[in-house]
């Protein structure tokens, strides 16, 4: 079953006619990675105590959407979706608001990734199993925490970081094998499939600043000033793509949501997990 589901994925991105900016044939994402996660994996219940009491666990959206908070058994299938080229590229030629291409990708690229969570939660619901994508249900929900700040009731880049694909950043975003820029899914479901291995320890394995102290590209990258050594201040990005972003590019863009990205093209993590620098001896 699980290869079916990786299969299903697979060409649901290659082959739909969707995964295309508007009135183009530039695709929006490349092929996906896929990882699993058991809902009883412990990080779900550390998740509540890192994030907040509002995040809820794989159990807990269970007992909302199903009202049966009797979940044992199951999975988390994430996936990872890769901006294409062209999307990368336009965005990495720009230095203060984002490229039309990067923006419509974000549009047009998030409407995709709800129609693969609609799909997906559809191919595993017909073998039986109970399934929910939080980010499509009532119950998710924007929260604002004074430690944690800007968040939400099910963050997508933790589920996937407890599928093993992948780690975080100094600007907050994981790091995938096939790097940063790209959007991220999931679903929960009370079918039992074997869980991925992560190939990392820490939460930040694979970020230059925090594994070789070095690098610090997306500091410069950012055009709000919301990145620093000493992390990402979401407030300040927040405000940036609200208040200076969507005045000046959406109605040319034909879009109406943020965007930005800067920091997340013309950087080493941009692509692949970037390779530490050689130590001199
Ligand atoms: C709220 C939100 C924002 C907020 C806050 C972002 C944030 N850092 O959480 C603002 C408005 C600033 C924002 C901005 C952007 N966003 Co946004 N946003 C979200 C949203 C809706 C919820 C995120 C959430 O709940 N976060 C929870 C908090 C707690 O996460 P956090 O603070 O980053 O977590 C840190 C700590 O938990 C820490 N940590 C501390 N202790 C521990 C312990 C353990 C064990 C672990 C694992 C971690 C950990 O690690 C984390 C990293 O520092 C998600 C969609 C979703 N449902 O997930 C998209 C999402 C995060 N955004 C996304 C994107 C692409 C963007 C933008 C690039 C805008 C754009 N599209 O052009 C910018 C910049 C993103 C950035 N640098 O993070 C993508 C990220 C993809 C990626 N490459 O990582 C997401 C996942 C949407 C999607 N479906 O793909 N976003």
């Amino acid at each position: 079953m699980k290869e079916e589901i990786i299969s299903q994925i697979t060409n649901f991105v290659s082959t739909s006619e969707l995964n295309k900016l508007p009135h183009t044939e530039i695709k929006i994402y490349n092929s996906p990675l896929i990882g699993f996660a058991d809902v009883n994996n412990p990080i779900f219940e550390v998740y509540k105590q890192k994030i907040g009491s509002f995040h809820l666990t794989p159990k807990e959206w269970f007992g909302l959407e199903f009202e049966d908070s009797s979940l044992s058994k199951g999975t988390v299938i994430c996936w990872i979706l890769p901006f294409t080229e062209s999307v990368l590229k336009s965005n990495s030629l720009e230095n203060e608001l984002p490229s039309k291409e990067w923006a419509q990708a974000r549009f047009y690229g998030e409407q995709f990734n709800d129609m693969l969570r609609e799909f997906v939660v559809n191919i595993v619901t017909e073998t039986g199993s109970r399934t929910v994508a939080p980010s499509l249900s009532s119950h998710w929900k924007r929260s604002y925490d004074d430690t944690i700040g800007i968040a939400s009731t099910w963050s997508e880049r933790h589920a996937a970081y407890a599928a093993g694909l992948g780690t975080f950043s100094l600007t907050d975003a994981l790091i995938t094998e096939r790097g940063m820029a790209m959007r991220v899914g999931s679903v929960i479901t009370e079918l039992v499939l074997e869980s991925s291995q992560a190939t990392y320890n820490g939460v930040y394995d694979n970020c230059l600043h925090y594994n070789s102290n070095s690098c610090g590209v997306c500091i410069r990258r950012c055009p709000a000033g919301a990145i620093s050594k000493n992390g990402h201040n979401k407030d300040v990005c927040f405000d940036y793509t609200r208040k200076i972003v969507m005045p000046a590019v959406n109605e040319a863009y034909e879009v109406t949501t943020p965007s930005c990205g800067l920091c997340q093209t013309k950087v080493p993590c941009e692509k692949a997990i970037p390779k530490r620098p050689k130590v001199k001896s």
